[in-house]
């Protein structure tokens, strides 16, 4: 997120400069953020189930489903939901990007390119309205901060398609995995997943956020250990609405009995709804921007550059 600094000086009357960043701070605030999220992963696996169940579990209203035996329709075309939450003052517009499952295609190559297409696009849109965009004024930020990858709940490794998306994804957004449908292992299965997962992500340089960096400071390196242990995230969704202790939350029914979603001893969905909408929330966007969103711009205007100098060749 870039901030400018007023370039008219305070002549009436003295403004300390100890007070400029609080200035910032409020007009940021103000404004609030624009957060947009993407799920991606195999067929089946409970995308829609679980952007619905983080709408849901919010204290507004939800456009989710209210009928618990209504068929979850498959997802044919990437679209978005939309929420805009309010917690302390503090206003958060919370875009969700829906996308359609791949894997159950005989031919699942090129699978990958829609989404692709979608987040590049969204630079790219962004890229000409800084480039046209009169000086302050405020461009809507459609940028994917965070695509949330996934996991089929095998207990075993990752599958080959999972490795050549997660490779394509990496490059263009900030990726988080996170384990589909957990109430089908065990606590123990579901802890040995995670570490076989992580070495395979790492046996193939997969390169997740939060990336490590020289710069960290002491705080940014804590707030990184702290989510790098709980990545991935061991997620239930579910569409159906449970009472606990006379508070309606969402729940499953299993084998052992009603998994309550927002139980942290039976899922990480409270981790990664805090991750993403409290304590990673500025950090995602800014690292779209400084690090996905530049490397696409520079590309583009190298190439704008190029085209322009080989025309004028031309001439
Ligand atoms: N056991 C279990 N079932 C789930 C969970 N989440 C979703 N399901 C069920 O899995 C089925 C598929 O869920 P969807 O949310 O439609 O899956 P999707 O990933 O959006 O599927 P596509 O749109 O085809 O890619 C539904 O019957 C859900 O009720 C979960 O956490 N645990
Ligand atoms: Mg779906």
């Amino acid at each position: 997120m870039s901030v400018e600094v007023p370039a008219q000086p305070f002549l009436q009357s003295y403004v300390g400069f100890d007070s400029i960043t609080s200035q910032i701070e409020k007009k940021l605030l103000k404004r609030g953020f624009q957060f947009n999220v993407m799920v991606v992963g195999q067929s089946g696996l409970g995308k829609s189930t679980l952007i619905n169940t983080i709408f849901a579990s919010h204290l507004i209203d939800s456009k989710g489903r209210t009928q618990p035996d209504e068929p979850t329709r498959q997802t044919v075309e990437i679209h978005s939901f939309t929420e805009t939450i309010i917690e302390n003052g503090v206003k958060l517009r919370l875009n969700i990007v829906d996308t359609p499952g791949y894997g159950d295609q005989v031919n699942n190559e090129n699978c990958w390119e829609p989404i692709i297409k979608y987040i590049k696009d969204q630079h790219s849109s962004y890229l000409r309205k800084e480039l046209t965009a009169v000086r302050d004024r405020f461009i809507q930020d459609t940028r994917i901060h965070c695509c949330l990858f996934f996991i089929s709940p095998t207990g075993h490794s990752l599958k080959p398609i999972d490795i050549v998306v997660l490779k394509k994804l990496t490059e263009v957004v900030n990726v988080v995995p996170v384990i589909a449908k957990s109430d089908s292992l065990t606590i123990e299965e579901r802890l040995a997943f995670k570490n076989r997962i992580k070495e395979e992500l790492g046996f193939h340089n997969i390169k997740l956020y939060p990336y490590a960096s020289d710069e960290d400071d002491e705080h940014d390196a804590s707030l990184n250990e702290s989510i790098q242990d709980l990545i991935p995230f061991a997620v239930i969704g579910s569409e159906q609405t449970i009472v606990v202790d006379g508070k309606a939350v969402r729940g499953r029914q299993n084998r052992w009995g009603v998994v309550n979603v927002e139980n942290e001893e039976h899922c990480e969905f409270i981790h990664l709804r805090n991750f993403l909408t409290r304590t990673h929330l500025q950090d995602l966007i800014e690292t779209t921007s400084l690090i996905h969103y530049e490397s696409f711009r520079a590309k583009q205007l190298l190439a704008l550059k190029e085209g322009g100098s080989q025309q004028q060749h031309h001439h």
